[in-house]
């Protein structure tokens, strides 16, 4: 047994994510965590909302809220959905936190010790017509770099390179839409990167070759570009406050520290809230402090946060020279597309994780999206492909045999699990056959590949039914009604480890399959190769019942009405 720490990146609260935000980074943590969890080891599976910058102070006007009310409200919203697609969370917490307002400035005064935070007087973009400075977001204008007219004081949404709002062309402020700007002289907390490089590059060389190649290659792309000292405060009225105890003056001018600066320090902070609801019996810093490193941390995200996660957080934490404790494997995603093109929160092109639920339940999408999730490629959301997957592999190849094998068992020997002959040649090829699929599911979860996993499992589906075909129960019965018995006997034994090893991937069904045989011991608890291979979980006599149909098969007309409310092509 071993203690996995697993965090997936938190997601922004200005509005609820798409299937592409689900798939890049809490969906596959939640199915690596449940998989974990499944062969006993200790996990603590941990999310939050990211709160603190200006796209959620521009989110809450836009909706005429104040930010505080705005966040707790999102927060709540978000929560929902994730609960929705069965996300099992140890902990999702805030980053607004008290707890990462404290933990924060932590870092903050141990960085400053240590010489890695300076005070630098900067010129940024002020506007008299908003009455205050226009940091990141605050400020649009033309991309000096691609010409795309809409880019962000961040970032450019086009050519996704990272900017400093006085790097644009023509810029207007986000709030009033004022080009009346000045560039005013202003004081802000630089983080000392480029002190940090060696150390960072000496880091990233002893653990890339755990990481997957996208986010090793990400990581050395950013050590050649340099790293650059950081403003790391911003001039805003939400987000955690300068310390004042350190520095008194910029703390009296309200400043606060940049949205990226706090957010991954919520991994940490997320992981004391949870703790914090149960002080007694949780432990926040056993995961977190390395003295005795046991715990083995993976993080999930999108390829866009690699950066943050592969050079700039590990300088953060190097640079507190604390024993505070490092991610071992950054999985990375490359991006869902919606018919070839972005999905776009801000553009509402795609589709919404909450509009998702609302058509069809949550294993439906979880099976579709890390089956299909973007791993070695970018990969594309389609209507035709999502029904066609649904129809093949759910309804056909997993539903269908589940629903066949319990009802004709139940019309010809009654509601128990039926005796009936020894297994023969057919279960042993068979159970050969599963042990061999078993391993390879595992060894694919466990090197993180999702898809490889997934067609594992859907192998595994598929040989139940071929198993089925071979047998033909409904022909054998005529001849020798023992036979039928042991083939239907074996099958049971199939749906009930689909029961189990589906659990990652479709809970809610997982639990249908499980909950079809009336078991003394009803948990889902890993099965060992042997038990695969012997296919005898259930005792002769296990009473059981039909589940309703687990799948529904999507139509033409389904198809068609889902091209026609998100649009497709
Ligand atoms: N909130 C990701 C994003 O919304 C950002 C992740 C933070 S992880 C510490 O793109
Ligand atoms: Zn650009």
């Amino acid at each position: 047994m071993a203690r996995h720490l697993i965090t997936s990146a938190l997601p922004y609260i200005n509005g609820i994510k798409h299937l592409g935000n689900m798939v890049g980074s809490m969906l596959p943590a939640d199915v690596y965590s449940r998989y974990l969890r499944q062969r006993g080891h200790d996990v603590l599976y941990i999310c939050a909302t990211d709160e603190h910058g200006t796209p959620a102070e521009l989110a809450a006007k836009e909706r005429g809220l104040p930010v505080a009310e705005f966040c707790a409200q999102a927060h709540d919203a978000q929560k929902a959905v994730y609960d929705g697609f069965e996300l099992a969370f140890d902990h999702f917490g805030r980053s607004s936190s008290q707890e990462n307002v404290e933990i924060t400035q932590h870092f903050a005064r141990k960085l400053n010790e240590n010489g890695f935070i300076e005070e630098r007087a900067i010129r940024q973009v002020y506007s008299p017509a908003d009455g205050r400075f226009l940091p990141d977001r605050y400020v649009e204008g033309t991309c000096p770099h691609c010409g795309y007219d809409k880019a962000r004081g961040d970032q450019c949404e086009n050519c996704t390179r990272v900017l400093d709002p006085t790097d644009l062309l023509n810029p207007r402020s986000a709030i009033s839409g004022s080009t009346e700007l000045e560039v005013r002289e202003t004081k802000h907390l630089f983080l000392l990167q480029s002190k940090l490089q060696h150390e960072v590059e000496a880091w990233v060389a002893a653990h890339e070759d755990q990481w997957p190649q996208l986010s090793s290659s990400i990581a050395r792309k950013w050590l050649t570009e340099g790293l650059h000292d950081r403003a790391i405060t911003r001039d805003l009225d939400w987000g955690v406050p300068v310390p004042a105890d350190t520095w008194p003056e910029l703390a009296a001018e309200g400043k606060v520290f940049y949205v990226w600066f706090d957010a991954p320090i919520e991994y940490l902070g997320s992981t004391k809230e949870w703790a914090d609801q149960d002080p007694e019996n949780r432990d926040w810093k056993s995961w977190w402090w390395e003295a005795d490193d046991t715990v083995r941390y993976t993080e999930f995200m999108a390829k866009d946060n690699v950066p943050f996660h592969t050079v700039m957080f590990p300088a953060t934490q190097l640079g507190v020279r604390e024993p505070w404790k490092k991610v071992d494997v950054v999985k990375a995603f490359n991006w869902l597309t919606y018919y070839g093109g972005k999905f776009s929160t801000s553009q509402k092109r795609g589709v919404f994780t909450d509009q998702a639920l609302e058509i069809l339940p949550a294993d439906y999408w979880r099976y579709f999206l890390i089956a299909n999730a973007p791993e070695s490629d970018d990969s594309s959301f389609t209507w035709e492909h999502f029904t066609a997957t649904v129809n093949k592999d759910l309804a056909d190849t997993l539903g269908n045999f589940v629903n066949r094998v319990l009802s004709f068992s139940k019309k010809r020997f009654g509601e128990e699990v039926p005796a009936g002959a020894e297994a023969g040649e057919a279960e042993v090829k068979l159970g050969e056959q599963i042990a061999g699929l078993l391993a390879e599911y595992e060894t694919q979860m466990e090197a993180l590949q999702f898809r490889k996993a997934a067609a594992a499992l859907r192998a595994l589906w598929s040989a139940g039914n071929s198993y089925l075909e071979e047998k033909a129960p409904w022909l054998e019965i005529k001849t020798d009604k023992d036979g039928a018995a042991l083939t239907l006997r074996t099958a049971m034994n199939l749906i009930h480890l689909y029961a189990i090893v589906s659990e990652p991937f479709i809970p809610a069904s997982s639990r249908a399959m499980r909950q079809a045989f009336e078991l003394a011991d009803d948990t889902a608890a890993w099965v060992s190769a042997d038990e695969a291979r012997a296919l005898a979980f259930l005792p002769v006599g296990t009473p059981f019942t039909v589940p309703p149909v687990l799948f529904a098969k999507l139509t033409d007309d389904d198809l068609a009405a889902y091209k026609e409310r998100f649009g497709g092509e």
